[in-house]
């Protein structure tokens, strides 16, 4: 009875008590008791890959433990509950981390000192999570973090890919992909629930029946893959909640080739199982064109469905009918890749919960809300017809009627506008039909949110024009942010010190705007002294690890100049290669005595390109031509290096960004959505040198011009000279630079024409002549600021002090209040 079960929580409550301490005696008995019996090695012989194993698991408990209190409290209080759902989650180590957001680091460095290790050593073990391409995948990680730490009631959802984002490795100059193959050793941060499975169906054809009177579609599959839960718990800092990342893995199901077995053809029916896996296997490291791959699709839809599977189960247990739904649940679609659960969601209560369609949808168009972080139409998802029919026959009905009633709508309110309509249209007409799936969500969310006020702007007079004058309130855009977690406290302790130190409180880690306070000491010379050996110590790690990595030495006194992010032709990269050509070209043709002048620079370039994306890779080959040439050249010296970082990802990010002087975000004005990368370079006192693209129109309106290397065409400019036509103003220099790679001056002649040819006078989409001048003033005038080392020090104190807007915390409060309507459910602790 009821004594019986509160006598035993009491009993629970006291065996907890003396369960999960964290002195050091209690930490290292854990350590040790998991590298024994956890990880089975000897506990007298161990190396620093299997004290990491045993480390880990010590943490992973205490995580466990609150992870279960969160959740036993979230179902007590039952609030409106956020489901975050994302194809991409870029999380990256999760060690250092969670001990920090534990808040329990130093303890277990503490406890691993008294054993004989060291704490970054071991963290040094883990490998990344890479599930995810870049800005989108580790926004949705750093907005975890933050929902997390205030305590919102949220669950993430997502796939578990095998193989994550391919490692890069260079070969000759040449990018080279590899699979990652992230399990390998284990993953002590995920948590396996077999019992948490569901079966998702693909293909086959829709029966009508009368069931009861009422006409009924039953959805017959032709193939039934099941979905097993792995849990990834999310720790928040400074709170006791930690919510759940649920990843989905693909499983053979029970049902599947059964008639295989039957008919007695074991060993083919058995093979045969193993390809359902196929489907969680790999990511897709696509991350600009959508191409209509099957695989992709059934990605897609498998996730949506044991996500929704999950929800709606967790949702019955409480509540006996759907009225509330609305009120319990917000559905966030992280880009259109999930928009599969619109469909979905209508499906499943008209054909199994029997709701009629308008009750059906009534609860569908209030829980659904979109982020949107692409620029360009070709950014936006289309699936052909056939295969959206033949793979999910019962949604591609349903969105069909769901298109026949918006249509409907848009003749009342427009007539018969036919362009308008077939611009609007879900299905795209022509020689392959298509369904557009940000026509889709469009139509079905009530809620679309741009990833900055650019980019807002831009969707509302381009891609969504007539979206928007048909339903402006559903507009919005939350200007993007990082988690200070992760990307100071984590990556620059003597930073995250240091500031802590001058601001008497390290409040600011839960609270960004408290960075404002460093305004104040600016121009304090001891703050000065000490910001500059913090940034200092920085850069001799970095050098160490550029050695490390590629083998060459680099100077810490040079200004480090960063440009890391996905290797795209909007982003620039070949700017960036060709003001470092121009550089040479100018010290190379320098008078001996002039040298001393040259501000001697360390250009560090990273990034990954697609596969499948030939001018990216090119751009690679380039990046390491040029560096050849400049860094063996006697007449160079250390005024100018240049260095590719190979395989870029998360934990290098951490690496690099704290060490860096001067960081580029340069693409074409109008083309980044957002960007994100720049916010943790501003956070870690690192000065940006780019364009008005994105968020750094409002970084600019936080930091002051004055603290910040601007130039280019701004996105009207960018607009006028595309209709005006291109290559009106080249300068000389620029025509002197792309003409040394034409000519072979770096060799590969033939290899990098096509290349060339992007850039060439009418073909110069980008801009990259057009901005080249202003590109290299921007570029002397970071030179004279670094000479000037106080100056310097004041603009960097003055970009951390500055940066506070661009917690991804004010982010997800927006979110919470204007879109998703949910409030923080605090767990006592
Ligand atoms: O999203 C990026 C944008 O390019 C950035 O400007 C923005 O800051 C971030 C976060 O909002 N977009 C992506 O990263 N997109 C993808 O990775 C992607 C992946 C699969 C398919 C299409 C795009």
């Amino acid at each position: 009875g009821a004594g019986d079960r509160s006598a035993k929580a009491e009993r629970m409550f006291q065996l907890m008590d003396g369960f999960m301490t964290n002195d050091p005696m209690s930490l290292q008995k854990d350590i040790l008791d998991h590298v024994e019996y956890t990880v089975a090695r000897s506990r007298f012989n161990f190396d620093d890959f299997e004290a990491y194993q045993g480390l880990s698991h010590s943490v992973r408990d205490r995580l466990i433990e609150r992870w279960h209190d969160t959740h036993q409290y979230l179902k007590r209080k039952d609030p409106k509950r956020l489901y975050f759902l994302s194809l991409e989650f870029l999380m990256g180590r999760s060690l250092s981390n969670s001990v920090i957001n534990l808040g329990v680091r130093d303890q277990y460095a503490d406890a691993l000192n008294q054993l004989g290790f060291e704490f970054e050593v071991l963290a040094e073990q883990e490998g990344d999570a890479a599930l995810g391409n870049g800005g989108l995948a580790r926004l949705s990680a750093c907005q975890m973090d933050s929902l997390a730490t205030m305590d919102f009631p949220a669950w993430g959802y997502g796939l578990r890919y095998q193989y994550g984002l391919f490692r890069q490795v260079i070969l000759d100059g040449f990018q080279h992909e590899q699979p990652d193959y992230w399990l390998n050793f284990g993953n002590p941060w995920e948590i396996e629930r077999v019992h948490v499975s569901y079966p998702v169906k693909f293909y086959g054809a829709v029966e009508e029946k009368v069931l009861e009177g009422k006409k009924c579609h039953v959805w017959v599959p032709g193939e039934t893959v099941e979905a097993v839960a792995y849990d990834n718990p999310i720790p928040g800092y400074g709170t006791r909640n930690t919510i759940n990342l649920r990843l989905w893995a693909a499983k053979p199901s029970d049902q599947q080739d059964m008639e295989a077995f039957n008919t007695g053809d074991y060993i083919n029916a058995v093979i045969n199982r193993q390809r359902a896996e196929t489907i969680s296997s790999l990511l897709y490291p696509d991350d600009r064109s959508y191409q209509g791959k099957e695989l992709r699709l059934k990605q897609q839809y498998f996730f949506v469905s044991a996500s929704l599977q999950d929800i709606i189960r967790r949702f019955k247990d409480s509540h006996s009918n759907f009225d509330d739904f609305p009120e319990k649940v917000a559905l966030q679609l992280n880009d259109t890749h999930p928009s599969l659960a619109i469909p979905e969601v209508m499906r499943v209560l008209i054909d199994e919960e029997y709701l009629d369609w308008e009750k059906a949808w009534g609860i569908v168009s209030k829980i659904f809300s979109l982020t949107i972080h692409a620029v360009n139409p070709e950014g936006l998802e289309k699936v052909p017809v056939d295969l959206l029919g033949s793979l999910l026959p019962r949604h591609l009905q349903i969105i069909y009627q769901i298109n026949f009633l918006f249509m409907e709508e848009l003749k009342k309110h427009y007539g018969l506008d036919y362009n308008r309509l077939s611009r609007m249209s879900i299905v795209e007409e022509g020689a392959v039909k298509n369904i557009r799936m940000a026509n889709l969500s469009l139509v079905c969310c009530h809620t679309v949110d741009g990833v900055s006020r650019l980019h807002l702007a831009t969707l509302k007079t381009r891609v969504f024009k007539d979206f928007h004058e048909f339903w402006p309130q559903k507009f919005q855009y939350k200007t993007n942010g990082v988690t200070q977690r992760r990307w100071i406290v984590v990556s620059n302790p003597p930073l995250s010190g240091l500031i802590s130190r001058w601001l008497g409180t390290d409040a600011w880690i839960r609270d960004m705007d408290l960075l404002l306070g460093l305004r104040d000491h600016a121009e304090d010379a001891s703050l000065q002294e000490e910001w500059m050996m913090v940034r200092k110590v920085n850069k001799i790690r970095l050098s160490e690890f550029i050695e490390a990595m590629i083998g060459m030495k680099v100077s810490p006194d040079a200004m480090f100049d960063v440009q890391i992010k996905r290797i795209h032709e909007y982003k620039r990269q070949l700017l960036n290669i060709l003001g470092i050509i121009h550089r040479y070209d100018c010290i190379k043709n320098m008078k001996e005595s002039d040298k001393e002048k040259v501000v001697p620079r360390v250009c560090i370039i990273g990034g990954k390109a697609a596969p499948g994306y030939e001018i990216a890779k090119k751009i690679i080959k380039l990046c390491h031509a040029v560096g050849e040439k400049i860094n063996n050249d006697s007449d160079i010296g250390d005024l100018l290096k240049l260095v590719f970082i190979p395989d870029y990802n998360v934990s290098v990010a951490e690496l690099v960004i704290p060490g860096s002087d001067l960081s580029q975000h340069i693409s074409t004005a109008g083309h980044e959505a957002s960007g994100t990368g720049s916010m943790k370079f501003l956070m870690n006192g690192c000065l940006l040198l780019a364009t008005a693209d994105g968020s750094t129109v409002e970084i600019i309106e936080e930091i002051g011009n004055e603290n910040m290397f601007i130039f280019g065409a701004n996105v009207q400019e960018v607009t006028n000279l595309r209709q005006n036509g291109l290559g009106v103003k080249k300068s000389l220099q620029f025509a002197r630079v792309v003409r040394m790679v034409r000519e072979g001056y770096f060799g590969f002649k033939d290899y990098f024409k096509s290349l060339c040819d992007t850039v060439e006078d009418s073909s110069d989409f980008y801009l990259l002549g057009n901005d080249f001048e202003s590109y290299l003033e921007a570029q002397a005038e970071a030179d004279k600021a670094f000479v000037d080392q106080k100056k310097w020090t004041k603009m960097s104190i003055l970009s951390t002090a500055g940066s506070g807007r661009f917690s991804s915390d004010r982010t997800i409060r927006d979110y919470a209040q204007n879109t998703w309507g949910i409030e923080p459910c605090k767990c006592p602790s």
